[in-house]
């Protein structure tokens, strides 16, 4: 895929929550793509994070689109409630879904795009019959629940066997990633066949980048210099 096709997400929960208006404008000028909102419950990971109320103000004052990243069981009991909170975009985890058809067709039919993600030990087997079901497939690269983790490096090798196997049935479905995507892991990433990339602390979020509004052109510039020697 041609660098300009790549799709770039901003982690709400790695900006600056205290400042959260001021960072989610220099996001949206910069030029993301989208929003990415981490809902966590405490029990499908270890933590808790963002939750309805910070989506639905956000989308009162800014239009860029809002994907929320649901780490949760039971994921279908909310899928209403954060499409009415503005999410164009759900993700729901394979693990966490004893009917996942009947979930991502609720997030379809709620307005929103449906998304399965899949955890680093999850065998990729278990997304076979649901590829008709999603618009996105969120390969998690790190095991859920925190920021600042290293990749698991099997997400490479993932990435590429399920980039084959939505090519082989002739599918139109984002591979997104998330985890420790920093410019080289993206560039590995996106050459294995991942179009849709959050950031966080490994790259726009990090003392690197002390303007957050110049921190995602500069990023693109490194993951496209990086595509050509990785
Ligand atoms: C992790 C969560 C992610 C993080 C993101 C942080 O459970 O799903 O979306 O917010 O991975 O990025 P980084 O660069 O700190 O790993
Ligand atoms: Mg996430």
């Amino acid at each position: 895929m041609k660098d300009g096709q790549l799709k770039y997400t901003a982690s709400v929960m790695c900006a600056d929550l205290l400042n959260l208006e001021r960072d989610l404008g220099a996001i949206e000028r910069s030029g993301f793509d989208e929003l990415h909102y981490d809902i966590m419950d405490g029990a499908f990971v270890p933590n808790l994070t963002l939750g309805f109320d910070v989506i639905r103000l956000a989308k009162e004052r800014f239009s860029i689109p809002a994907s929320a990243h649901l780490m949760l069981e039971r994921p279908e009991k909310y899928i209403d409630r954060f499409a009415e909170a503005g999410c164009d975009s759900i993700t729901v985890h394979v693990e966490a879904c004893a009917h996942a058809p009947r979930t991502l067709n609720a997030i379809r039919e709620a307005g929103s795009s449906p998304g399965i993600a899949i955890n680093p030990a999850t065998p990729l087997t278990r997304l076979d019959y649901l590829l008709d079901y999603v618009d996105r497939i969120l390969v998690m690269t790190v095991d859920p629940g925190y920021a600042g983790q290293k990749l698991i490096s099997s997400s490479f090798e993932r990435v590429k066997i399920l980039r084959e196997n939505i090519s082989y049935r002739e599918r139109r479905i984002d591979i997104e990633v998330d985890g420790n995507i920093s410019a080289t892991n993206a560039a590995i990433l996106a050459n294995q066949g991942a179009n849709r990339f959050v950031l966080g602390t490994a790259s726009v979020f990090n003392a690197r980048y002390p303007d957050l509004e110049e921190a995602l052109p500069g990023f693109k510039e490194e993951v496209a210099a990086e595509r050509a020697v990785v």
